[in-house]
């Protein structure tokens, strides 16, 4: 059997696969794209436990692209749920006619790149070979579950689910004894959901995070009206903050406020709700004292919203605020006032062993009907070194980046031609709202194709200098302050066995954006074509 050939493939149909699907297509250049699933919309088709939600308000968590998709869209809540989500990326599916150019339930297991031909020879999990001149990971940066490395994981007798694997139909967790293991925003989303239904729950916390609540509330009509009579100055304003978010950011020194303006600023971002919470003083990423103040808010308020002292002392995170994501919580705090619902912290002595009926922590065993994994992801790098990736003279990709990766820009590696990475690391991503973030890596990578097809050139590899120097800037960059003081999947420790590396970069939206224009003024400056 020949193998299909196409000019580009992109693996992957959450929004980024989906978006460069629509750009590709207006290239004039054949494509299509592989995809895992059975349906479009990535991280939001499998992460279907019950509370999943946006932690990015929906006015401002959606594609740009196309003003009469943005003005058309109406969103029922100030955070969407994972449903609604799941539905607009349908609906986009719909409105540009994407199915048609996806195979669905097709995982790709291994990529080869061949130099003469300089074609990539794209195989599947069922052996099925796609060929691609040009070849792009759209795989996302939280996409590849991490498993516990916990004794006996396999021999639990109930069924176990993982929160980034979600089954399609509901599940009952009434009347059933239930166990979560971690408590990162995951968890923090559905162990509301879950204790409200389950008989009894039992939440195993190895390090307890910091939620700000997200006071989400059914959509404003008004602000809708207002914010869609101004999209366009709204996105261009968001573009101009570090995050990419339109949130007002206050620049300065915590040290130069009084301890009630310290104490109004706080208040006032915690009673706004969300992400936006550390947006209150310019330094509090940059200063340990500084960053205490905001931590001590945060555990008062815990302390506030759980009655039992010692269950909220336990809720109550020491690290850095801010080093690890911010939750984003609905009554996450309020459920441990619940009869049914038990905390052990398995933070100094972890878990010893699950076995066929339930849960073993400090020589006891919990028993459960029910086990609930959020021990999250395999960050940033997981979805592309589970692939085999073979570069020139057979370079692996995984290999490479055993002891951690390096891009150029997040976008493209030397030694592996005509592969790009939406939102790889070393770019902002994960520090940014992912929507417009991926919606500017997909059009910087369609204009690069664009620009090879013009010019007849067959491949654009990343330098090897410009590659280095910019890993170099994002590491530097990355040890500026206390983003590295705690162990997060920023930096790869939660999976065993990962190097130690600052994954994203963390130069803010405007300076990443100003550099991807900058390359392509200079004529696609650090990329080789030939
Ligand atoms: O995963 P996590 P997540 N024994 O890695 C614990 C995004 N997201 O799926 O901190 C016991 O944050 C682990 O403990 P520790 C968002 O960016 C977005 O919750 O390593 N516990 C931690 O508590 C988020 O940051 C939304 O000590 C173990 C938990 O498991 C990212 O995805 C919603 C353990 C994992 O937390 C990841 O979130 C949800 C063990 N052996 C997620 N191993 C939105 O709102 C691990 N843990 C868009």
């Amino acid at each position: 059997m020949s193998a299909r050939e196409y000019d580009v493939v992109i693996v992957g149909a959450g929004f980024a696969g989906m978006y460069l699907l629509y750009r590709v297509r207006r290239l004039g250049m054949s494509v299509r794209v592989l995809e895992q699933g059975s349906d479009v919309g990535g991280t939001w088709y499998w992460n279907r436990y019950p509370g999943a939600r946006c932690d990015v308000e929906s006015m401002q968590y959606s594609y740009q692209f196309d003003d009469d998709l943005q003005q058309e869209w109406h969103w029922p809540e100030r955070y969407s749920a994972q449903p609604d989500i799941l539905k607009y990326a349908q609906h986009v599916a719909d409105r540009f006619d994407l199915r048609k150019d996806i195979d669905f339930e097709m995982r790709l297991a291994s990529a080869r790149f061949d130099e003469e031909s300089a074609i990539w020879t794209l195989k599947a999990d069922d052996d099925k070979v796609t060929n691609a001149r040009f070849f792009v990971m759209a795989t996302g940066c939280l996409s590849a579950p991490n498993w516990p490395k916990i004794e006996g994981l396999k021999s639990f007798t109930g069924p176990t689910y993982h929160t980034a694997l979600w089954p399609h139909e509901k599940v009952d967790f009434s009347s059933q004894r239930v166990a979560v293991i971690g408590t990162g925003s995951s968890a923090i989303q559905s162990i509301p959901h879950i204790a409200r239904e389950a008989a009894h729950l039992t939440v195993f916390q190895r390090t307890p995070n910091y939620a700000i609540p997200a006071h989400n509330r059914d959509m404003d009509t008004e602000l809708e009206k207002e914010i869609k009579a101004h999209y366009t100055t709204m996105r261009a304003r968001a573009k101009t903050t570090p995050g990419g978010l339109d949130v007002a950011y206050n620049q300065g020194s915590i040290h130069d406020a009084t301890p009630d303006e310290r104490d109004s600023a706080f208040e006032r971002n915690w009673q706004r709700g969300g992400l936006g919470f550390m947006s209150a003083f310019g330094d509090l990423m940059m200063d340990q004292s500084a960053n205490d103040i905001a931590a001590e808010f945060v555990r008062n308020k815990i302390r506030e919203r759980v009655k039992d002292p010692q269950t909220a002392e336990n809720l109550c995170p020491r690290n850095v605020i801010g080093a690890k994501r911010l939750c984003v919580d609905i009554d996450y705090y309020e459920t441990f006032n619940r009869d049914n619902i038990e905390l052990v912290d398995v933070g100094a002595e972890p878990i010893e062993q699950i076995t066929s009926e339930g849960v073993r922590a400090h020589g006891r065993l919990y028993e459960v009907d029910t086990l609930v994994i959020a021990t999250g992801f395999d960050a940033m790098t997981g979805a592309l070194t589970r692939v085999d990736i073979r570069g020139r003279d057979d370079a692996s990709l995984a290999e490479r980046w055993k002891d951690g990766p390096s891009t150029y820009l997040g976008l493209a590696m030397h030694e592996f031609p005509n592969l790009f990475t939406v939102t790889g690391p070393g770019s902002p991503s994960v520090f940014s709202n992912m929507l417009p973030t991926i919606e500017q890596h997909v059009d910087w990578i369609a204009d690069c194709l664009g620009h090879a097809k013009s010019q007849g050139y067959a491949t654009v590899e990343a330098e090897a200098d410009a590659e280095q120097d910019w890993w170099a800037h994002c590491q530097e960059l990355g040890n500026i302050g206390l983003k590295t003081m705690t162990d997060s999947w920023y930096v790869g420790a939660n999976v065993s066995g990962k190097a130690r590396v600052f994954l994203p970069y963390f130069g803010g939206i405007p300076a990443y954006f100003k550099k991807c224009e900058d390359v392509v003024e200079n004529g696609y400056e650090g990329f080789a074509f030939r």
